[in-house]
């Protein structure tokens, strides 16, 4: 990864990139068989560290808009971010940003010219806007967020659980423009009976589930209007790729991506909690302070998931790496402090015996990827156990085990690379 300690990197540019008009299609790739390519040749394959964990590499292509990506479905895309991806970026790469949708039907093109972002429900003056209305009518905000999968890494959950078998790599960061929906709430209106924000999407339901769950998603009103909630048109200072919600998208900063709502249509202020599929049945976690519970545990109250957790990552080395012995080496990787902004990262080479702290390098602001470094020197030749774990301001510590919930969600556990030193 580029060192961000030099200070003068900014490898996010500042000029806002007007929206294309026209349609961005994937009909090209409509093949009977799914999005993906049938004629790709699968060359490649990875091994994610758990048990079942072969999976093929799909080169570039395969997918539109996207890059070399580790397949875990066809269809309904789910498309992992290679590891190799966050150690060489900072901010991900859109055509290496991870995909993931539910139903198999969504709309494979969108055209920009019918395309129309309503709001309405309990607001004086219901509105809609075409994307370019969106995008001239009210100010630009730009924010670096991470766009995590509740189910990320539910692979190494213990005891395992069914879903997406992810290893780390269904997240990525990006810096997001947008307008945040409080200007869009305050430009129709409030009438002060809502309380909640359903949020749907062009897609239909169906696929793998009942065509009643449409993809719903709803926030309480309080986070919905909190001035970082955004309705976001660019994703990297680039068009987002139609698989991550072209044309646009719902960003809930701090909050895990299920609520991201991808190629959002309808704002509808409501006066009730979701209680439709995705809100009152799919994404609920144990109500306890970290949401886990003990596998087969009765009478467990279960809520909507919320907040991210904070997660910390080694990205300068990795399993079987070697470091001179008695040489002062630099340690890098990246972390993110979830639901409120990093604290501290912190290492320890004695797997968890002592930590010690870490420098931080440049903030993007409390919900983006940032960067750690620390210089350790390892005098004794042998093999050692490096960790690296990370606290919010919030006052969560990441978990030498991860906790459990029969979801497989908000896996956060201390990460570690074994190595040796010679
Ligand atoms: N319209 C729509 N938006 C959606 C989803 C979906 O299935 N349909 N899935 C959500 C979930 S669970 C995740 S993890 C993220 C994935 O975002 P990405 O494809 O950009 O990685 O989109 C969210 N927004
Ligand atoms: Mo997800």
């Amino acid at each position: 990864m580029q060192n961000e300690f030099s200070g003068q990197i900014s490898r996010v540019g500042t000029s806002r990139r007007t929206v294309m008009a026209g349609a961005a299609s994937l009909s090209a790739y409509a093949l009977s068989g799914g999005l993906g390519r049938a004629d790709a040749a699968i060359t490649k394959t990875v091994a994610l560290p758990f048990a079942n964990g072969d999976r093929p590499i799909v080169p570039a292509g395969t997918f539109p808009q996207k890059g070399e990506m580790i397949l875990q479905r066809t269809r309904a895309p789910l498309l992992e971010t290679p590891w190799s991806v966050f150690q060489k970026h900072l901010f991900t790469p859109n055509d290496q940003a991870y995909v993931r949708w539910h139903m198999a039907d969504f709309p494979t093109s969108v055209d920009t010219n019918t395309y129309r972002i309503k709001v309405s429900g309990a607001v004086k003056k219901p509105f809609e806007l075409t994307l370019e209305e969106l995008v001239r009518m009210f100010p630009a905000k730009r924010m670096a967020a991470v766009n995590q999968c509740s189910g990320n890494s539910r692979g190494f959950i213990n005891p395992r659980v069914a879903g997406a078998q992810w290893a780390n790599g269904a997240m990525y960061n990006a810096m997001w423009t947008g307008v945040p929906l409080s200007r869009l709430l305050a430009h129709a209106g409030l009438t002060g009976k809502g309380t909640h924000v359903a949020f749907r999407s062009l897609e239909q339901g169906g696929g793998l589930y009942p065509p009643s769950a449409t993809f719903e998603k709803v926030l309480p009103l309080n986070r919905a209007n909190d001035g970082d909630v955004m309705v976001a048109y660019q994703m990297n200072d680039a068009d987002m790729p139609l698989l991550n919600g072209y044309p646009v998208r719902l960003i809930v900063p701090g909050w895990y991506s299920t609520y991201w709502v991808k190629m959002l249509t309808e704002i509808e202020v409501i006066d009730h909690p979701g209680t439709g599929f995705w809100m009152a049945v799919a994404y609920k976690i144990p109500d306890t302070p970290t949401g886990e519970m003990k596998p087969g545990e009765a009478d467990v109250k279960f809520v909507p998931i919320n907040k991210m957790k904070p997660r910390s990552f080694f990205t300068s080395i990795e399993n079987g790496s070697t470091l001179p012995a008695g040489k002062p080496a630099m340690l890098t990787g990246f972390a993110f402090g979830g639901g409120s902004a990093l604290k501290s990262v912190q290492i320890s080479t004695n797997g968890g015996k002592t930590w010690r702290s870490t420098m931080l390098a440049k903030n993007y602001g409390a919900y983006g990827f940032r960067q750690w470094q620390a210089q350790v020197t390892l005098a004794k030749p042998g093999r050692y156990r490096l960790m690296v774990r990370a606290t919010n301001v919030g006052g969560h510590v990441q978990p030498m085990v991860a906790g459990w919930n029969p979801g497989g969600f908000m896996y956060n556990g201390v990460e570690h690379v074994d190595i040796s030193v010679a």
